[in-house]
């Protein structure tokens, strides 16, 4: 049958129209059916097959648009585009389908990324997390002030998932019980046999589905409780890096797993295996804390089984790994153990356990004890079980095991690994980036998009006059095509022959959007001075999402509007600067945000970045690195050459020394130009609508002990130095010359590399 006839079907048995009738939703779910049944053979091969998998366990993937991925890696996306285009309709029209932002940022997108590796790799690796109705809310701007919104993604359907609920569990708290009803994407690898599954719980009230569970409840108890079952996967917390330590937050972390034990404990039960062989058929990797009462869990069920605790805690030593994400200690989760003992006590007990054998088997610190000071401390627990612990870039890991656990190292030295983060190149070049991908794969074919090491291969063509010409073009096309789509979303035109200076992130105070904020207000009164010259047109653009709570960030987003405002009407900065804040930055927009960019900033303060992973969606674009010594970014430095990137700033080594006794005062006595920029949050030359944001952030810089908590102030000189340095080298020969390098030696920052590191290093699948 002809892809025409298929489509037509499938528009048929959903809707009963063919598909030049259908809305764009409407095409949409036809068009993902059929990316779902081509794969349906080997999604039941997969799911049935004996070998040993590895469930990654994360409250969050953030998954984004998945039509152009799944149509691609299932080999269809040409056929689709023309069958589509045959019936009058551009498959650019799926561009309007909202993103599932299931997440918050870099540790879910990584899941994301990874999920598809390992499809791609035929790694079995399964997701399991939950099924947020509603994701990370929608972003707008009110008076340049950050507005949210519901992001009710579940309204253009869910054509990639299958409601399994035959497969369902009871999750059981001390004052309720809740089903969990799993939903099942198949995980399209490109050009790859292997179809994993994503398993997303969804919360729903046990009522409708065992009246006897609820007989002694009535009428108006009844409702509450069966609200208070579906406000458990109601929606994603939108907090990056800092803890909620609310009882709502606790459900759903518990809820995710318990129904992710029970399903696997009840289907391998079933397969006849002993239990103590657990670790041979099945593992899982446990993405930060958030899914760390599996460990507890899996106990608390295996001694339902008759097993000792003693038994079980061998099994679960072997059956559980654990990711370290991020070093912060306002996001190391520490659970109340009140709050545990009140809605959880089975698990709570088997906590308890674990401290006991824990305080038999090890003299520490206080702070090393998994309950210490009426709370447990969820990554103590985690990496006395787990068999490996590992942290997400080289010196992440070094930071892991020479501070943030460095007695646990000293206790445990192998367990403690490396396994450097990376992005899938389906989505961050070949999708994203189509013109420079057609460039690349005619010089030496398409075996880069499943082994990007080959990029290697463009890299003695760095040099080579007709490829730098081919890619300056590409890079033009694409600067037009965001330029456009900023426009039209925007409304602030940015011209193409300007640089464009793109940070994109979430907002927080370490990743220092702050500090490039004040370089822009320092250039543009350098440049009304004078005393800058020579200076380029330069887009300033940035993109983030602060938590609704975060108050220092949301005066930040304030900030970077209010300059915006200030440089876009100035006629006389008319042909020099622009500067734009995009709202609602999310995954779509992301890629449109990494192709076009001609330098990328990642200047966190060293020592605070785990990875990053954005900045090698930039690198294997060919986008510089304006970056400091911190996550991945070493690691880019490295690969790219240090001379293909403009590193500046203090070392992990420096800030700390620095740290031990900072005068951030001292630097503005050191530069005045600098001294007026900050006195302009205070004197009365930007105006934040009479909110006080403005003066929070000068107090934040000067005052207090913790003035200037991140060294904005103290690399500020190094920043600007190696931003002027950018500007002036920017469309050279050597520019163009680093660009190719960069994207030359990207393969490392390959997700299919971290899999496989993964895969030989801790779970030996295969
Ligand atoms: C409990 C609240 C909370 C929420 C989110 C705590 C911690 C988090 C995440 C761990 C934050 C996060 O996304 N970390 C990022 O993980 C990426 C993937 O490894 C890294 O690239 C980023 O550097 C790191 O900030």
């Amino acid at each position: 049958m002809n892809l025409n006839d298929k489509i037509n079907d499938i528009a048929a048995m959903l809707y009963g129209k063919s598909i030049k009738e259908c809305d764009t939703k409407e095409l949409y779910n036809v068009c993902s059916k059929l990316a779902v049944m081509n794969v349906s053979k080997d999604w039941d091969a997969t799911r049935n097959s004996e070998m040993k998998k590895c469930g990654y366990i994360s409250a969050e993937f953030l998954i984004g648009r998945l039509i152009y991925a799944n149509l691609y890696n299932a080999g269809l996306l040409e056929d689709v585009k023309k069958a589509l285009k045959s019936n009058g309709i551009d498959i650019n029209v799926f561009e309007e389908v909202e993103d599932a932002a299931l997440g918050n940022g870099g540790l879910g997108r990584l899941a994301a990324c990874f999920l598809e590796s390992a499809a791609t790799v035929e790694v079995p690796l399964d997701g399991y997390g939950l099924r947020y109705h509603f994701g990370l809310f929608k972003q707008s701007f009110l008076n340049g002030f950050q507005n949210e919104e519901a992001d009710d993604w579940l309204k253009w359907g869910d054509p990639f998932s299958v409601c399994r609920d035959s497969e369902s569990q009871i999750v059981e708290f001390a004052d309720m019980k809740v089903l969990a009803v799993p939903y099942d994407m198949p995980v399209i690898g490109y050009d790859s046999k292997v179809v994993n599954t994503l398993r997303l719980w969804e919360a729903r009230p046990v009522e409708s589905f065992d009246f006897k569970l609820f007989d002694d409840m009535k009428g108006v108890e009844k409702a509450i409780s069966n609200n208070k079952a579906y406000e458990i996967t109601n929606v994603l917390y939108p907090n990056d890096n800092t803890l909620e330590g609310k009882i709502l937050r606790l459900r759903q972390e518990y809820f995710m797993v318990s129904a992710t034990m029970q399903d696997f404990l009840a289907k391998y039960k079933k397969k006849g295996y002993p239990f103590s062989e657990i670790s041979e058929h099945q593992i899982f990797q446990l993405n930060d804390t958030h899914p760390v009462l599996a460990i507890p869990e899996l106990i608390r069920l295996l001694i339902l089984e008759g097993l000792s605790f003693e038994e079980a805690l061998v099994i679960a030593r072997k059956t559980f790994n654990f990711t370290n994400h991020t070093i912060m200690g306002e996001a190391l989760e520490r659970w109340n153990s009140d709050l545990l003992y009140k809605y959880i006590p089975e698990v709570y007990k088997v906590i308890v356990m674990l401290e006991e054998s824990l305080r038999k088997e090890v003299k520490f610190d206080a702070k090393y004890y998994i309950i210490n000071n009426q709370e447990v401390h969820m990554a103590n627990l985690a990496i006395y079980v787990s068999s490996r612990v590992n942290g997400v870039a080289k010196i992440h890991t070094d930071i892991l095991k020479n501070d943030t656990f460095k007695k646990w190292y000293m206790l445990y030295p192998d367990k403690f690994v490396n396994v450097t983060n990376g992005v899938t190149p389906r989505r961050w070049l070949a999708l994203n980036n189509e013109a420079l991908s057609k460039e690349i794969t005619k010089l030496i074919g398409n075996g880069w998009v499943k082994h990007l090491d080959k990029l290697d291969e463009i890299d003695s063509y760095a040099n080579n006059k007709a490829f730098k010409e081919s890619f300056k073009k590409c890079r033009a096309k694409n600067k037009e095509l965001l330029s456009d789509y900023i426009y039209k979303h925007e409304g602030i035109r940015i011209p193409t022959n300007f640089i464009f200076d793109i940070q994109i992130k979430r907002l927080h105070e370490y990743k220092r959007q702050l500090m490039n904020a004040l370089s822009i207000l320092y250039i543009y009164a350098g440049l009304k001075k004078g005393v800058i010259t020579n200076f380029k047109p330069t887009a300033f653009i940035f993109g983030a999402k602060s938590a609704p709570g975060y108050y220092m960030a949301k005066c930040i987003i304030k900030l970077i509007n209010t300059i915006a405002d200030l440089v876009n009407n100035d006629p006389e900065m008319d042909k020099l600067m622009k500067v734009v804040f995009v709202s609602n930055y999310n995954v779509s927009y992301a890629e449109r945000l990494v192709c076009a960019a001609d330098f990328s900033e990642q200047i966190s303060m060293a020592g605070m970045e785990a990875s990053g992973t954005g900045n090698m969606k930039f690198m294997i674009n060919g986008t510089p690195t304006l970056g400091t010594l911190d996550g991945a970014n070493v690691e880019i430095a490295q690969e790219a050459g240090r001379e293909n990137n403009y590193i500046f700033g203090l070392t992990v080594g420096e800030v700390n020394e620095l740290k031990k006794n900072y005068n951030p005062r001292k630097y503005l006595e050191m530069d005045p130009l600098l001294n007026e920029v900050v006195e302009s949050l205070v004197d009365g030359s930007l105006d934040d609508n009479g909110s006080g944001a403005f003066k929070a952030i000068y107090h934040s810089l000067l005052d207090g002990d913790r003035a200037d908590y991140y060294l904005c102030l103290a690399d500020f000189a190094s920043y600007i130095e190696a931003k002027l340095l950018a500007n002036n080298e920017y469309g050279t020969d050597k520019y163009y010359t680093m660009c190719i390098h960069n994207t030359a030696k990207s393969g490392k920052f390959s997700s299919d590399r971290s899999i496989n590191d993964y895969n030989e290093r801790i779970w030996h699948l295969k």
